[in-house]
C-alpha cells in the first residue's frame, strides 16, 4: 500500500483521556515516533471555550516542533486559530464538500462504520477514512457495535487506494491485525494515554 504514511500510529488525545499533562503525554508520544496527532477535546471532563483553545495551541506547537499532522476534531472554529494541518468529522458532522470548499488545504478525516454510511459518504473528497471502532471500547461514550477488522478488509477490497485507519480498542497485541486487514495504520487513544512506558508501547504498535 502506497501514500498516507502519517497514518501508520495515529494518536488521538484530550484531557479528558489524560490522568497527569498532557503536554508531557504528547511530547512522550511524538519522541517515541507517533505519525500524526488529533486533538479530541470532547466529552465529559473535556474543557471548552478558552482552556480549550490555550490547550489547543500548546498541542499544536509540539506537533510543530516534532514534524507530526495536527488534525483536529469536529472543532471546525479552531481550524484557523491552531492553524490546523487537518479536520476529521463523524457523520453527523458537517459534510465534507462544505468543508472541502472552506478548507481545500487541509487533510480531510471521515469515520465510516458501515456500509450505509460508505454509501452515504463522498469518499472522492476525503484524504483518509476511520474505520471502527474495530474492537469494543470504553473510551468514546456513545461507540457504536465493534466492526471486527473485517470491515477493514471490507473497505480494503472495494477501495483499494483510499487511505485507511482503523480506530477502536486498538492496543500493541490486535495492532497487528487492524494492519494485516489492510489498514495503512492505526489510531489510538488510550493506550498510549494510560501507558506507563509511552516509548515502549508507541514502538510495539
Ligand atoms: N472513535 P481507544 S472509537 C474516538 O469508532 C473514537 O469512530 C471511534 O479510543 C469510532 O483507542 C474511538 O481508547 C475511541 O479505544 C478510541
Amino acid at each position: 500500500m502506497m501514500g498516507a504514511t502519517y497514518l501508520r500510529k495515529y494518536f488521538i488525545m484530550g484531557s479528558q483521556n489524560c490522568d497527569r499533562n498532557p503536554v508531557e503525554i504528547l511530547v512522550e508520544a511524538a519522541k517515541a515516533g507517533i505519525t500524526a496527532f488529533q486533538f479530541r477535546e470532547k466529552g465529559e471532563g473535556s474543557l471548552t471555550g478558552e482552556a480549550k483553545l490555550e490547550l489547543g495551541k500548546e498541542l499544536r506547537e509540539i506537533c510543530r516542533q516534532y514534524h507530526i499532522p495536527f488534525i483536529i476534531n469536529d472543532d471546525i472554529h479552531l481550524a484557523e486559530p491552531l492553524d490546523v494541518d487537518g479536520i476529521h468529522v463523524g457523520q453527523d458532522d458537517q459534510p465534507i464538500d462544505e468543508l472541502q470548499k472552506m478548507f481545500p488545504d487541509k487533510i480531510m478525516g471521515l469515520s465510516i462504520s458501515n456500509d450505509e454510511e460508505l454509501a452515504n459518504s463522498p469518499i472522492h473528497l476525503v484524504d483518509y477514512v476511520g474505520a471502527g471502532p474495530i474492537f469494543s471500547t470504553k473510551t468514546k461514550e456513545d461507540a457504536k457495535k465493534a466492526v471486527g477488522p473485517e470491515w477493514i478488509q471490507k473497505l480494503r477490497d472495494k477501495h483499494p487506494w483510499l487511505p485507511i485507519v482503523g480506530i477502536g480498542g486498538i492496543n500493541t497485541s490486535n495492532s497487528k491485525d487492524v494492519l494485516n486487514a489492510g489498514a495503512n495504520g492505526i489510531s489510538v487513544i488510550s493506550v498510549i494515554t494510560k501507558s506507563r512506558n509511552i516509548q515502549e508501547t508507541v514502538k510495539n504498535l
